[in-house]
């Protein structure tokens, strides 16, 4: 009983060893407020939002995510001005220099979900991992929102009115 007993520690232990490691690593480049929008049926795409903090002393990149079987491929992506128009466009990597704040919020930097397998549905959530140059690997929980959500829900507060 008492070797069955210990042998059951062990996931416990190793669960505990890990959120460890995490937290250590989430003290200088973490993610932030992670979310997404529902999609309409057809949606073939859906859109990733969040801060990104690096309060650690190194400059680090975003290489790439990963969202598992959720889409086919995960882009990093940024909005600009090609012929009057905003079209969104592909960037190989986000920078994210010691001691910044990057913001990825709709109409600017986010992450694009490419080849959606299923609709996200509101109040669901799902795991993605961001691949950082220097820190490696960070998961990620991403809450997916309404359809029409604004770019403050990240923030857990409505638009506020600007009287000026
Ligand atoms: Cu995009």
């Amino acid at each position: 009983m008492t070797i069955y007993r210990s042998r059951s520690l062990l996931p416990v232990l190793a669960l505990l060893l890990s959120c460890l490691a995490w937290g250590a690593r989430a003290e200088s480049i973490f993610a932030e407020g992670a979310w997404s929008r529902a999609t309409p049926g057809q949606a073939r795409n859906g859109a990733v939002f969040m801060t990104l903090h690096n309060r650690g002393a190194e400059d680090d990149t975003l290489l790439g995510a990963d969202a598992g079987p959720l889409a086919t491929s995960v882009e990093i992506h940024t909005h600009a001005h090609e012929d009057n128009i905003m079209k969104m466009k592909a960037v190989d990597t986000l920078a994210l220099p010691a001691g910044t704040t990057v913001t990825l919020m709709p109409g600017g930097l986010h992450i694009m979900l490419m080849g959606l397998r299923a609709p996200l549905h509101e109040g669901q959530s799902f795991t993605m991992t961001l691949t950082m140059q220097k820190a490696g690997t960070i998961t990620i929980p991403v809450v997916v929102h309404a359809l029409g959500a604004p770019a403050s829900v990240s923030q857990g507060h409505r638009p506020e009115q600007h009287v000026h």
